[in-house]
């Protein structure tokens, strides 16, 4: 597998206000407590394809680019189906209690500062009658966090099939993609590139223009979940802001 091969750049090279050398733990505060190694987790697995350059109006681009700049502000829409654990990978990102959370029959917001950077994080319910109203979501969606939980196997191929809908709709066509295989500490739970595998990363024509990252985790342990969201700000920054 092709792992980091087009993404050298690390978080803190892209966020000129943080030290190159900073830590895990001043990244994501809340994370501080993760272990660099848990059982079951997977090496990541990246791609990166530019688009064609017949498929951007690079003026367009550009005033979009700027505006961006100007309010440094990025938009995260946590998807995947009912149970797969989004509420408490946005509640451990922002440090609070995991414990007593109810399934979303709406929608939760949060907004983190990062580096300079204002996160917005969508989480939206994902029982199937909510489903439809995911669309409400799409506008302006920097990146998608597609979450799948990786001990529910009976459910993986109509986890696959949600996301592949999902990444034919075309407001979302611009969007970095982090799938994040959650649930790694669960005895059973499929390792991310089998998950990988099961949705055809490598194989459909699905992810070919898109940059994607595939990353196992724990939302309970926290292990994983700062690894893939480095790799999902990096992605937006590189893509957004550094593009002149
Ligand atoms: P959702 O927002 O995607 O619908 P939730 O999912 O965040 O509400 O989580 C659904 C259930 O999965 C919760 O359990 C939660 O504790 C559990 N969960 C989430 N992430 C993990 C994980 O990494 N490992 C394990 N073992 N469980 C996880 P309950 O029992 O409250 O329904
Ligand atoms: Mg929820």
């Amino acid at each position: 597998m092709d792992l980091h091969s087009h993404f050298s750049i690390d978080i803190a090279s892209v966020f000129g206000k943080l030290k190159r050398s900073a830590r895990r733990s001043e990244l994501w505060p809340a994370l501080s407590h993760e272990p660099s190694r848990f059982l079951g987790i997977n090496p990541p697995v990246n791609r990166h394809f530019d688009p064609p350059s017949h498929q951007t109006d690079m003026g367009l681009l550009s005033i979009l680019k700027k505006v961006k700049e100007k309010e440094k502000e990025v938009r995260l829409l946590i998807l995947g189906l009912d149970n797969a654990g989004k509420t408490t990978i946005l509640r451990k990102f922002s440090g609070e209690p995991i414990d007593k959370i109810e399934p979303t029959l709406g929608f939760n917001i949060k907004t983190l500062e990062h580096g300079g950077y204002r996160l917005n994080f969508w989480d939206v319910g994902g029982q199937r009658t909510i489903r439809a109203y995911w669309r409400n979501y799409f506008e302006r969606t920097d990146g998608l966090i597609w979450v799948v939980d990786s001990s529910d196997r009976r459910r993986l191929e109509l986890c696959r099939d949600e996301l592949h809908d999902l990444l034919s709709q075309e407001k979302l066509a611009g969007a970095s993609l982090l799938i994040l295989a959650n649930k790694q500490d669960l005895a059973g739970a499929a390792p991310a590139d089998e998950i990988a595998k099961v949705i055809g990363l490598e194989k459909s024509d699905k992810f070919t223009k898109r940059h994607w990252s595939i990353h196992g985790c724990s939302a309970v342990a926290g292990s994983g979940l700062a690894d893939g969201m480095d790799w999902m700000i990096s992605d937006i920054a590189n893509r957004i802001f550094m593009l002149s």
